[in-house]
């Protein structure tokens, strides 16, 4: 089936999952939405950020998308269960991946999660863990310094890995063996997180493993794109045209041809 994949984000972090889905799925076409203009989510009501997630999802569903990937972790925590009731097509979030991925590797069944406030407050990962395994042990912290860094582009270097190693201070002697990065920045912090949990500490991106759910629902559904023929992505913002067509086309490593920038009403 040719028609698109949708992708929605609260800006240009859901383009780590768009890589990986990308790169897993190169016969797929694309179509992003980020909203840039009202980044970020993170600190918003739970109300705030589903009305959000819908406008998004709607602007996409409008481009007969096949399937819609929900690549923002607040959003998904917000808004999943209520989109998925209502609209017609598969809706993947990147919460339930995350969380399945984190019990498949854990030994203990201790697992750390960090995300945004608005994630971290909904008890969202929590709630995928225990649905999976009810013996599961989570503790999770917000981490609301993480975004900006990553966003100023400077994500190494001293200052950062005090930040990083104070705000994961209050997992020393959990005994988490699994960490979830539920959170669209963090894998840019990855190595540096990792290092500071240690080796006995595997590191979970909630993005990569989204990316492989959607191409075993795609397989499953038989709504794989049987052409191949190289397809052009479409790229959406609700913000500035030329600061998303540079951080995109940097993180994607090609100039991008198809970059709009629109109003949601
Ligand atoms: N990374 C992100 N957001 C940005 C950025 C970045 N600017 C540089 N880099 N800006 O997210 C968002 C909008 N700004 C506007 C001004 O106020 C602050 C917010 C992470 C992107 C993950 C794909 C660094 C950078 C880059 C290219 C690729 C990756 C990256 F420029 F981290
Ligand atoms: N995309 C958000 C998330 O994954 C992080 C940025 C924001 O707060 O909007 O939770």
């Amino acid at each position: 089936m040719k028609q698109p994949i949708g992708i929605i984000d609260s800006g240009v972090g859901g383009l780590t999952v768009a890589k990986e889905i990308i790169r897993q799925l190169p016969n797929e076409q694309i179509i992003y939405l980020g909203d840039n203009a009202r980044c970020p989510y993170g600190p918003r009501t739970k109300e705030e950020v589903r009305a959000f997630t819908w406008q998004l999802t709607e602007f996409l569903l409008a481009k007969k998308i096949k399937m819609l990937i929900i690549a923002c972790n607040t959003a998904t925590a917000a808004a999943l269960e209520d989109i998925k009731k209502n609209v017609p097509i598969p809706v993947l979030g990147v919460i339930q991946p995350g969380a399945r991925a984190a019990i498949k590797n854990s030994s203990n069944l201790n697992i750390g999660v960090i995300g945004t406030v608005g994630t971290v407050k909904s008890g969202a990962y929590p709630d995928a863990l225990k649905s999976i395994n009810d013996q599961v042990s989570v503790k999770s912290i917000a981490c609301p310094k993480f975004v900006p860094i990553v966003e100023s582009g400077e994500y190494s270097g001293a200052l950062v890995k005090k930040v990083v190693a104070e705000s994961l201070a209050p997992f020393k002697g959990s005994g988490i063996d699994t960490l979830i990065l539920g959170c669209t920045h963090y894998p840019l912090l990855g190595p540096l997180i990792s290092s500071t949990m240690g080796k006995g500490v595997k590191v979970i991106s909630s993005g990569d493993e989204t990316a492989r759910e959607t191409s075993a629902i795609l397989e499953y559904k038989g709504l794989l794109n049987d052409q191949n023929e190289k397809p052009e992505h479409y790229f959406y913002t609700t913000g500035s045209r030329d600061m998303f067509h540079r951080i995109a086309s940097s993180w994607l490593q090609k100039d991008l041809q198809h970059v709009y920038s629109i109003k949601l009403n």
